[in-house]
């Protein structure tokens, strides 16, 4: 049974409610987005996917950023589905047949705005704010979260391209004008987040490696004097812990939300049908380092139709909150194409976790 509240008016972003960026794209969804109150607004930073429509079918088009342009610019690769080289069961990837390790992303992502006054009826930007940009983004940039720190705004993401996973940050002030700070962690990594505040006299960061031959997708921590130079890395919490619905994997979720009781945060968990859902997890103030208290059962899996189905269907993925009257609200991605939201109340929140 879930432990919180759908938002009636779910989903709030789909497809259709994006202009694609170029003409001749398709815009597959708008989902995992960061989300923060900004002045009398809610915003969302959200992840758009786009493929590039084709006239043929059998033939596939994907938008990657070309070498030629130096990784600026987008050009168009083609690919037909009766090639014997390539896999394109799963509908996010094209595999090497042989070897099934990756060989391109069907779609290209980049982040554009949404804003709100209530924290339900969003209108999306017309135009993208943030490009993918550069070598290590050549396949787009993915699943931004959003925290407050130091007077800036902090853009944690994920950068992708041949050569792997990074994780990457920007800063901007205003939500206008920005500065890209580069790769913080090297590949394959992702899901990270800052803590919105230093702790002990340092900063501290969540976040999740992919190791490929030995271990499992845990949760890590790290710190840092300057928020680019990363060390102290220190695992957290394993995949599995709380039992089969995050067997496969575990990963942020929301940033870490200081609270009476600890740093209270949401996380996603996969199990081995691929099928993600969300949990809970507090830490100690002091010592993030140390769990306090965590879920054993997912507070929100994918049971509605707009979460089993869609581009990547049976996910439920957060990497947004905000504090609402009596609660918490996160926005998360559904079905890889939507951004829905869900409510929770302190009372049931402590509640569940016992604390
Ligand atoms: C990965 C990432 C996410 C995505 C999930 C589910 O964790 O690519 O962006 O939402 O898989 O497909």
């Amino acid at each position: 049974m879930d432990k919180m509240t759908r938002i009636n008016r779910n989903p709030l972003l789909i497809p259709e409610d994006v202009i694609p960026s170029a003409p001749g794209f398709r815009v597959e969804g708008i989902f995992n987005c960061g989300a923060i109150r900004y002045g009398e607004e809610i915003f969302l930073l959200c992840r758009v996917a786009e493929s590039v429509e084709s006239r043929h079918p059998g033939e596939v088009k994907i938008p990657v950023l070309s070498q030629q342009s130096n990784y600026q610019q987008v050009e168009v690769e083609t690919f037909s589905i009766e090639d014997p080289l390539y896999d394109y069961e799963d509908s996010r990837k094209v595999r090497h047949k042989e070897t099934g390790r990756i060989a391109k992303l069907t779609s290209l992502s980049h982040l554009r705005l949404a804003r709100s006054r209530d924290g339900v009826s969003f209108t999306v930007d017309e135009k993208p704010w943030i490009h993918p940009s550069g070598q290590l983004e050549e396949w787009g940039i993915e699943d931004p979260r959003i925290v407050c720190l130091d007077g800036e705004y902090q853009i944690i993401y994920s950068s992708v391209c041949r050569h792997g996973v990074t994780v990457s940050l920007i800063t901007s002030s205003d939500f206008q004008s920005y500065t890209r700070k580069g790769v913080i962690l090297p590949p394959t990594n992702k899901d990270a987040v800052f803590f919105p505040e230093k702790i002990s006299g340092r900063y501290w960061m969540l976040h999740r490696p992919v190791p490929s031959e030995i271990g499992n997708l845990n949760i890590w921590t790290a710190e840092s004097d300057n928020l680019t130079d990363w060390g102290n890395h220190r695992l957290l919490y394993e995949a599995g812990r709380a039992g089969e619905w995050e067997q496969n994997r575990v990963g942020i979720g929301t940033p870490p939300l200081l609270t009476d009781k600890g740093w209270l945060l949401f996380y996603h968990g996969a199990d081995q049908q691929n099928c993600y859902t969300a949990g809970l997890l507090l830490l100690d103030r002091d010592n993030p380092s140390q769990i306090l208290a965590a879920t054993q059962e997912p507070v929100l899996s994918p049971v509605l139709d707009y979460e089993t189905q869609g581009f990547f269907p049976n996910v439920v993925f957060p990497c947004g909150s905000i504090i609402i009257e009596g609660g918490i609200r996160v926005y998360y991605g559904a079905a890889d194409d939507k951004v829905c939201a869900a409510d929770m109340s302190w009372k049931n929140l402590w509640e569940i976790l016992n604390v």
